[in-house]
């Protein structure tokens, strides 16, 4: 009675069970006792690596296993089985994909239109909790919204834009069901690109088009990431910023002085779909296992792609002075950077371009029924209304 008195009537427990599909019940005061018999019969029991500090608790008193080391315990045999589960996508997954896609689209172009010098980025990304809010979702993550790009994941929205800065908004949205959308756009303050600016961002977009070229069935994703970051060395050697032979840089790791992350992640029920049971078991497999080059460690998804699969696509080039100078004194690559130019550029910030993309059979497709201003002409035209 209290409950309805505060909160209405609510579903029973049996009720929600029945709607996942669980026909009979078991009492979960007697859950411990069942366990108990199966350690005793020496059965296994198969459990997820728990993330929350209560399931970690919940489990030692289940299990016995001190809850500092449950994780360690975790079943791989469960953890490949969900990841087999929930890696392809069915169709009515992958509606609700599109319809999250679509509040995303809705979320990014008002970030374009409101991006006005003297605005303060918080309001922009007050608006887009706003919108998601709106369709009764919530944002898939805490928007990274900036003019600091540089910084991959920047949650501070306290800047005031400034023209001729570039504002970087990573965002996207959660629908009831917890399907997800993950883009990003990067767009000059005030609606211009200057030729600078327009420079890196059509070598980012180029890598972003590459991956899209390579991406399908049977390509491992380590070797779209790979090509990406040739597309990325030789667009930065036209401007004078890099120097020498693409493959060799791109061997050598040199090229992640401006792009440090991976190319892309697994996306679905959540942003980073699955990686709460292990990023290894979600992005690698016997096949191709992860490297330890700087940069490329940071690729999270590596394996093969499969028809079904949603990913994400989100190439970037950054310029983060603390890194710059690091190398710079530790004179790395020195055969591949051109440290005098890159200096110049040690105020431009970052740009990232990322779209979700669903494997198809012989390549793939964005998702969403719009795609999001993408090229300089089109991210122009909308700043211009
Ligand atoms: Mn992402």
């Amino acid at each position: 009675m209290d409950d309805i008195i505060w909160m209405g009537n609510q579903p029973s427990v049996k009720e929600l069970a029945k709607e996942v599909g669980i026909e009979k019940s078991y009492p979960f005061s007697k859950l411990k006792d069942l366990i108990s018999s199966a350690i005793k019969a020496k059965r296994k029991v198969h459990f997820n690596p728990p993330y929350r500090y209560d399931n970690m608790m919940l489990l030692e008193e289940l299990t016995g296993i001190k809850a500092a080391v449950t994780k360690e315990y975790a079943s791989i045999e469960l953890i490949n089985a969900i990841v087999s589960l929930r890696s392809t996508k069915e169709a009515c997954e992958i509606e609700e994909i599109d319809k999250a896609c679509n509040i995303g689209y809705e979320m990014h172009t008002t970030a374009m239109r409101l991006c006005k010098p003297g605005v303060v980025e918080q309001y922009i990304a007050g608006v887009l909790d706003g919108i998601a809010s709106s369709y009764g979702c919530m944002v898939s993550f805490p928007t990274i919204l900036t003019q600091n790009g540089q910084t991959l994941h920047n949650h501070y929205h306290g800047n005031i834009l400034d023209k001729g800065r570039m504002m970087l908004t990573d965002a996207g949205a959660e629908r009831v069901s917890n399907y997800c959308s993950d883009h990003t756009r990067t767009v000059p303050v005030g609606g211009k690109f200057d030729s600078r600016q327009k420079d890196v961002y059509n070598i980012v977009l180029a890598c972003h088009d590459k991956a899209l070229e390579l991406a399908k069935p049977g390509v491992t994703y380590m070797s779209v990431h790979l090509e990406v970051c040739k597309v990325l060395a030789q667009g930065l050697k036209e401007i004078g910023l890099m120097k020498g032979n693409v493959e060799e840089a791109v061997a050598a790791g040199a090229h992640a002085l401006f792009l440090p992350h991976g190319l892309g992640h697994m996306m679905g029920l959540d942003v980073h779909d699955m990686e709460d049971l292990g990023q290894i078991h979600v992005g690698y497999d016997d096949k191709v296992r992860p490297s330890t080059q700087f940069g490329l460690s940071a690729l999270r998804m590596g394996r093969e792609l499969q028809e079904g699969f949603v990913i994400t696509d989100e190439p970037g080039c950054y310029f983060i002075p603390a890194l710059i100078d690091n190398w710079r004194g530790d004179k790395m690559h020195t055969d591949f950077l051109c440290y005098d130019k890159i200096e110049k550029f040690k105020e431009f910030g970052g740009i990232r371009i990322e779209d979700d993309i669903l494997i198809t059979p012989n390549g793939s497709r964005f998702t969403g029924e719009k795609r999001i201003p993408l090229t300089v002409s089109e991210i122009e035209d909308i700043m211009s209304i």
